[in-house]
């Protein structure tokens, strides 16, 4: 036990009227929710990078956090995981996720990295057995050291490619042992700072190449995990060629790829993308490769990716009703890819913007429920359609340009315009907020 929380209790469900700071209003992991528990749906995980391994720096200053646990050894990895593991028992989180730079330190050459990664490794297995914490999805940092400054699959440099594929090849390693749900590819450098010096179709062969490798492994190694990739249109790269999801579909087609890797869909990446994050998960859904989320949001001013916890129930409930109707997530779940402002320094802001997290979430979620449940959105949707399901209109799908102008004729068509009624639907949606 380290003292880092001490003071902070378990965080129990008290419902909206407490006066608890810590309690959760809305998160009641056992209620039932369209027939399943709200724990099972949301399935909450904290992101070890932002909580444990980020500092407090922006571009213009550093450290602003103190923690115990900051430095290179693996005494100081070990004390991380303990406060880690306290974190995610006050919470009662089900879940975390974790880049190999989070939780281990470097070691002097590939070998002693991936030492101390496995090191660390049977350390979280030991934690996960006695509190029940399991994996969301592991992943391999491939951006922040210096040898991947120009990306890591789209390197000019063969050896960077390498080196990336042994390091993934490590990763999965990890999340494999750990029993992980998910893998997930963030191609933080994976793009370009300027087409001056990039040649797009090799940068996208070694990608498609790279990937490929990824899926043999998982199967060779029996992983029976979900493979995701995770979009964002830039940042730290000018321009990343996981750029949203509809790109993303475009490269799994052209590499034949579309029915080994769904996505991880975050909310800031997705306005980033100039999109909303509804329509990024509405339009994963529809292509049938939504897999999870990093749940977090943006400041609209900013244009950065803030990583700020989420506080906008009506949005997030947009977001839910999509993951709703998709059916809800099978390997994935919500992981709070979200920060504290740097500013926030005690361990309790910690607990305190988790838990305001997972409130919003469950408001969201309970409304998005509550209006699939009512079926009036759907109801109005499938009414607008409707006419499509007539066969003689159903039949011009499979027709002709010339046999179509001859019914427009023949039937003397004229269509007159119908209302989308969106206010009634926007009100409508208001009911449920
Ligand atoms: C960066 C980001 C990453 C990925 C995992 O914007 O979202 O933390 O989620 O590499
Ligand atoms: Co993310």
């Amino acid at each position: 036990m380290t003292d880092f929380f001490a003071n902070i209790p378990q965080l129990k469900y008290e419902g909206p009227e407490t006066d608890n700071d810590f309690a959760y209003r809305h998160y009641n992991p056992d209620e039932i929710v369209m027939g399943k528990r709200m724990e099972d749906h949301l399935r909450f995980a904290v992101a070890y990078w932002h909580s444990f391994a980020w500092e407090g720096g922006d571009p213009f200053g550093g450290r602003t956090f103190d923690r115990p646990w900051y430095g290179e050894g693996m005494q100081q990895a070990k004390m991380k995981a303990d406060v880690a593991f306290e974190m995610f028992d006050r919470l009662g989180v089900p879940f975390f996720c974790f880049h190999d730079e989070d939780v281990r330190p470097a070691g002097a050459d590939f070998a002693e990295t991936t030492r101390n990664l496995e090191e660390i490794v049977d350390y979280f297995g030991e934690k996960m057995e006695s509190s029940g914490t399991k994996l969301l999805w592991g992943t391999a940092n491939l951006f922040t050291h210096r040898r991947f400054m120009s990306g890591a699959a789209t390197n000019p440099d063969p050896e960077v490619f390498a080196w990336s594929a042994a390091t993934v090849k490590t990763c999965m390693d990890a999340t494999h042992k750990l029993g992980g749900a998910n893998y997930v590819l963030w191609g933080g450098r994976e793009g370009y700072e300027t087409l001056l010096n990039t040649d797009l179709t090799r940068e996208a062969e070694q990608a498609g190449a790279f990937l490929s490798m990824v899926i043999d492994y998982k199967h060779k190694i029996g992983f029976k995990g979900q493979i995701l990739i995770e979009p964002k249109p830039q940042e730290p790269s000018k321009h990343q060629y996981d750029y949203d999801v509809a790109t993303i579909y475009g490269f799994l087609k052209r590499f034949g790829l579309e029915n080994e890797v769904k996505l991880n869909i975050e909310q800031g990446h997705a306005i980033l993308a100039g999109h909303s994050f509804e329509h990024e998960l509405a339009l994963a859904g529809s292509l049938g490769i939504l897999g999870s989320i990093d749940m977090n949001r943006n400041d609209y001013q900013s244009g950065w990716d803030t990583d700020q916890f989420p506080n906008n129930v009506p949005e997030v409930a947009l977001a839910y009703y999509e993951v709703l109707k998709a059916g809800g997530f099978t390997t994935g779940g919500t992981n709070f890819d979200a920060k504290l402002r740097r500013q926030s320094l005690d361990a309790e802001d910690l607990i305190l913007g988790h838990a305001g997290g997972m409130d919003v979430c469950a408001r969201g979620l309970k409304a998005a429920a509550a209006l699939l449940e009512d079926g009036g959105l759907e109801a109005a949707r499938d009414a607008r359609y409707a006419d499509w399901d007539k066969p003689e209109n159903k039949a011009m799908l499979h027709s002709d340009l010339a046999s179509i102008e001859a019914r427009v004729r023949d039937q003397g068509l004229n269509p007159e315009p119908r209302s989308g009624r969106q206010e009634r639907l926007e009100n409508l949606w208001n009911r449920y907020l």
